[in-house]
């Protein structure tokens, strides 16, 4: 494997002001948010509707690198130029979602376990050789009565590490993905108790299987109460915490941290990940966004599948980047959203 080009790679993927966008909506997942809007769930659509998010005009200013779904890779945009190479062309470095989805975990039915080692060598190959320069694998842990279970994490930190050693090993940076959800009435503390030991273990694994940490991305949640939490901590109590855990669990040679969004409003993920970089703090990684539904939910609630939105669809989703982007400077505020408007 060849650690400096990796190296290379993660730290453009996490170049200052700029960050990655999640468009690698599995079937299901699009689907579903295509429906809730009356948008046809098919090819084309699906197509036109990822087509309108990276022919979006300056997108590259606050866009480092984006990742499709297995779809989109082996698509073209509508002017017929594979969907790699176009972002290639702009700058924005392809990348792909390369596990096979979030399974129930055996004996612990509750809980999920990320399924996609097999062939996934030959797929990293293939991959490259479309012109991905990165992966990602989520995994997800669930925060409940009793939950995570040990197994739960361990399954899942094991699978992120042997993932990661495969993709390096394609030439591709891997972004690890060790989601722990919002969903569920817990404090901010138990999601910090539960995010740090998640951290530990999968860092623990990531060793074992002797993954180069300068060549890989950190893709996590930030320690937030639950979305049906009675008392919400606040923007510097997530931006505090989400920072305390990160330097408890992170080692300095990881390039870079790209939060995922995970259902927070567009608003607050650019508020947590603003007030993490305008901390005054001096972290050992940069800060940023991989965000999927604080990039794109109000695009594409505006597109709708109509072309004749694609113009404000795009502004949309400009107008999410670029607050985002300001936010990894640490130079967003609140004042930016009347703009908007
Ligand atoms: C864009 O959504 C990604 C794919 O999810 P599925 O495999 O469930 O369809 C997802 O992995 C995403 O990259 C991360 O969860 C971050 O997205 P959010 O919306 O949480 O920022």
């Amino acid at each position: 494997m060849n650690v400096e080009e990796l190296n290379k790679i993660a730290r453009a993927m996490v170049a200052p002001g700029r960050g990655i966008l999640a468009m690698d909506e599995s079937h299901p997942t699009c689907n579903k948010r295509f429906e809730k809007l009356e948008i046809p769930t098919t090819e084309p659509m699906r197509r036109a509707y990822r087509d309108m998010l990276v022919t979006a005009p300056g997108l590259s200013d606050f866009i480092s690198g984006a990742i499709l779904f297995d779809e989109t890779i082996r698509q073209k945009t509508l002017e017929e130029i594979p969907f790699a190479a176009h972002l290639g062309n702009l700058g924005i470095i392809p990348g792909i979602k390369v596990d096979a989805g979030a399974k129930p975990l055996a004996g612990y039915e509750a809980e999920k376990v990320t399924h996609g080692l097999d062939g996934l060598r030959e797929r990293c190959e293939e991959y490259f050789d479309m012109g991905a320069r990165f992966t990602k694998w989520r995994a997800v842990i669930t925060i409940g009565e009793g939950l995570p279970s040990w197994a739960c994490i361990e399954a899942n930190a094991h699978a992120l590490s042997r993932y990661a050693r495969i993709s390096q090993e394609a030439g591709l940076v891997p972004i690890v993905e060790p989601e722990v959800l919002m969903d569920g009435s817990h404090s901010i503390d138990r999601c910090y108790t539960v995010t740090e030991l998640t951290q530990r273990i999968v860092f623990h694994h990531l060793k074992n299987q002797g993954v180069a940490l300068e060549g890989m991305v950190l893709k996590p949640n930030m320690v937030i109460s639950g979305t049906e939490a009675s008392a919400r901590a606040n923007v510097n109590a997530v931006a505090e915490q989400t920072i305390r855990c990160l330097m408890n669990t992170v080692p300095a040679a990881v390039p870079g941290i790209a939060f995922l969004s995970g259902g927070q409003t567009d608003q607050e993920a650019s508020a947590h990940l603003n007030a993490m970089n305008s901390s005054g703090r001096s972290l050992p990684w940069t800060l940023t966004f991989s965000y999927g539904r604080a990039l794109q939910q109000t695009a594409m609630q505006v597109w709708k599948g109509d072309r004749a939105n694609v113009l404000p669809a795009q502004q949309a989703l400009l107008w999410r980047a670029r607050c985002n982007g300001s936010a990894a400077l640490g130079s967003y505020n609140e004042g930016m959203e009347s703009q908007a408007a």
